[in-house]
């Protein structure tokens, strides 16, 4: 299978475009012509892709004629108006965004638990990737709801900046260099320093008292995982760290498993790796998750408390399982089994 495909990533500027673009790179994703868009005022920028310069355009709705594949990550808005237009001109996209993931005809992917579920991408033409949080959370699970069935799942989650995007990078940066340096750190993303504080409050909140991501990961992992009977409960924290996700993770299932069993399970499943050496003081860390595309399991035990409970300890870097080598690995599959035919 040697077919070469057109493919654009929209939001190319962007913190989750740029490493789309370096994903593609990585995994040699079998591309003929790669165009990189996002708004005006990017039009002309030249970004690096194996060593040539390509120049950003303008996305607008002629974008997508001599496209085959379209990687979205330019905000709902965007998607929500441009996804369709790409569509109907034979464009397959990949949406990066909360728009069309809880759309019953549109497919939610990872591709370590659901890869079937691309082949709905005929539906709309878009396929949509999962939220960050509740990727790497369901990279874990899915394998103890395989073996045992989980019943309900209690997650806290410690958040980093570049979800947010190249501004609350830039926003973390400024105001840890201005409080070391006594001077009053400004506020211009998060309604409050983020600097050596913690927010606990992600994307809006909603009439039930959840915020939006909150419930993103209530919704999504139902769907993903296909069984609406799970209990979910989420408290999503931002915290001062720039790369890497960390989520605590309680679960209680139907029938009996030890941790024992849980840490085997989860050393052979894959897109995890378990660091898990009390002794040795190893268990996973945002400072070494970050630039690599496991998900990383660690603190795995009983929770006393409750029959059959297991605590984890999950972290994953964000911009990649969390959003751009997801969306690439979807890719994959999309040319592998189905495009490339
Ligand atoms: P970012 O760093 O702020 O970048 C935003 C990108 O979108 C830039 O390339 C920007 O272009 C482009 N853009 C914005 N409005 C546009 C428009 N009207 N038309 C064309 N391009 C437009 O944000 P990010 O962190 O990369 O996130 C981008 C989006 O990805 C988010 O809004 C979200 O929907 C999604 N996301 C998903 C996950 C996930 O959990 N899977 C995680 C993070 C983000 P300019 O540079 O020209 O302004
Ligand atoms: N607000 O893809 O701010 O729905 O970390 C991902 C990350 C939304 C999303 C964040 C967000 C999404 C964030």
């Amino acid at each position: 299978m040697n077919k070469l495909f057109n493919v654009a990533v929209a939001g190319a500027t962007g913190a989750v475009g740029n490493q789309m673009i370096a994903c593609l790179q990585e995994r040699d994703f079998p591309i003929k012509n790669l165009k990189l868009l996002a708004t005006a005022r990017s039009a002309g920028r030249k970004l690096r892709f194996k060593g040539k310069e390509i120049p950003v355009e303008e996305l607008t709705e002629e974008s997508f004629s001599e496209v085959d594949i379209g990687i979205f990550s330019a905000g709902g808005a965007t998607s929500q108006k441009y996804a369709p237009v790409a569509a109907r001109d034979g464009c397959v996209v990949i949406d990066n965004s909360a728009a069309w993931r809880m759309d019953p005809d549109v497919p939610l992917v990872v591709p370590e638990v659901n890869p079937h579920a691309v082949g709905q991408y005929p539906n709309k033409g878009i396929i949509a990737n999962p939220n960050c949080s509740t990727i790497q959370m369901v990279v874990a699970l899915a394998p103890i709801h395989r073996m045992a069935g989980i019943k309900r799942i209690v997650v806290s989650t410690y958040q980093a900046v570049s979800g947010t995007g190249k501004k609350a990078i830039d926003e973390l940066y400024d105001q840890t260099k201005a409080m070391l340096n006594f001077l009053e750190p400004e506020k211009k993303v998060y309604p409050h320093r983020i600097a050596f504080n913690c927010l606990p409050h992600i994307d809006v909140f909603l009439e039930n008292g959840y915020t939006k991501e909150e419930m993103k990961m209530v919704n999504e992992t139902r769907k993903i995982l296909e069984d609406d009977s799970i209990g979910i409960t989420a408290t999503t924290i931002r915290v001062p760290v720039f790369f890497s996700h960390s989520e605590s993770i309680n679960v209680e299932t139907r029938d009996p498993i030890t941790a024992d069993e849980v840490r085997t399970l989860l050393e052979d499943a894959p897109g995890v790796t378990v660091v898990d050496d009390p002794s040795k003081n190893l268990y996973p860390m945002p400072i070494d998750a970050a630039g690599r595309d496991d998900t990383f399991v660690g603190r795995i035990r009983a929770d006393e408390s409750v029959p059959n409970g297991i605590n984890l300890w999950v972290v994953s870097d964000n911009i990649r399982k969390g959003a751009a080598t997801n969306a690439v690995q979807i890719a994959e599959i999309l040319a592998n089994d189905y495009l490339g035919k």
